[in-house]
């Protein structure tokens, strides 16, 4: 199984290699965003829309980090939100491209979603280049309110949604805002993350979950947070290329060299 996966990787590098000789707009090796919240009211569809018509064509790999969908009830997805699913979906079949599904908290079981999106959906992943290592989890599995409490956080993920559709959408984004400041759990998230980064060995990890973006070092070990696109525009991703990382936010200064159909 493991040689299989060798094979399938060599394959991927050779046939982005040859990839590369035909087209001169690659930028990244890999581009990684999370918490896209599918279904949600507050979720940026529109602007993802076009962030995945644009990146798709400029980086070798797409990761999502978790959190893709709000919840799974699928009767909550809109024009938009379909779009995003299209775009990827349309390029999953790409020799030169390769999209990598995160698992979340929000997405439900991982038998469900993969089943959805039509491939297999990681609890973590190794981006490992050499002098990068890093490491890629949701950062759900950190976080002990949501983990310890499964039948509470279920309970105010109903009770938020009930709220969601009466008030504004500003509103909307601020009791989220809210309630995750209240869990405390982005500098759990932070220090739990790194020091298990450390003891595996990898000098970075990225995780989403908290909706707070963010790019520090803890003890020597980088860690990046993809923050989420449910809060106002700009919204947040991370690029890597050869050694070098980081994050940059949609639309942003890229957007304006580009043309939409
Ligand atoms: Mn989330």
């Amino acid at each position: 199984m493991a040689d299989e996966d060798n094979e399938n990787e060599m394959q991927l590098h050779q046939n982005m290699n040859e990839y590369d000789g035909q087209n001169g707009s690659i930028l990244w090796d890999c581009v990684i965003i999370s918490d896209l919240h599918l279904g949600s009211e507050v979720c940026q569809a529109q602007e993802l829309e076009r962030f995945l018509e644009w990146v798709v064509s400029r980086t070798r790999m797409l990761i999502i980090n978790g959190d893709i969908f709000d919840d799974l009830n699928f009767k909550r997805l809109k024009r938009h939100h379909f779009n995003c699913l299209r775009i990827i979906r349309r390029n999953t079949d790409r020799p030169d491209f390769r999209v990598i599904w995160m698992r979340g908290n929000h997405d439900g079981p991982a038998d469900i979603i993969s089943h959805i999106v039509g491939v297999d959906i990681l609890d973590e992943y190794l981006f490992d280049n050499g002098p990068l290592k890093l490491w890629i989890l949701h950062g759900d599995q950190f976080d002990t309110i949501v983990s310890g409490y499964k039948g509470l956080t279920e309970f105010f993920s109903a009770l938020f949604r009930g709220i969601q559709m009466v008030v504004p959408l500003r509103w909307c984004r601020w009791i989220r805002r809210l309630s995750k400041d209240f869990q405390r759990n982005t500098p759990v998230i932070r220090h739990r993350a790194t020091e298990e980064a450390k003891r595996r060995e990898c000098n970075s990890v990225t995780c989403g979950h908290t909706h707070h973006a963010e790019d520090t070092v803890v003890n020597g070990i980088r860690y990046i947070n993809t923050g989420t696109w449910t809060e106002q525009t700009p919204c947040p991703y991370l690029w890597i290329q050869g050694n070098e990382m980081g994050l940059s936010q949609w639309p942003g200064e890229e957007q304006a060299t580009l043309e939409f159909k």
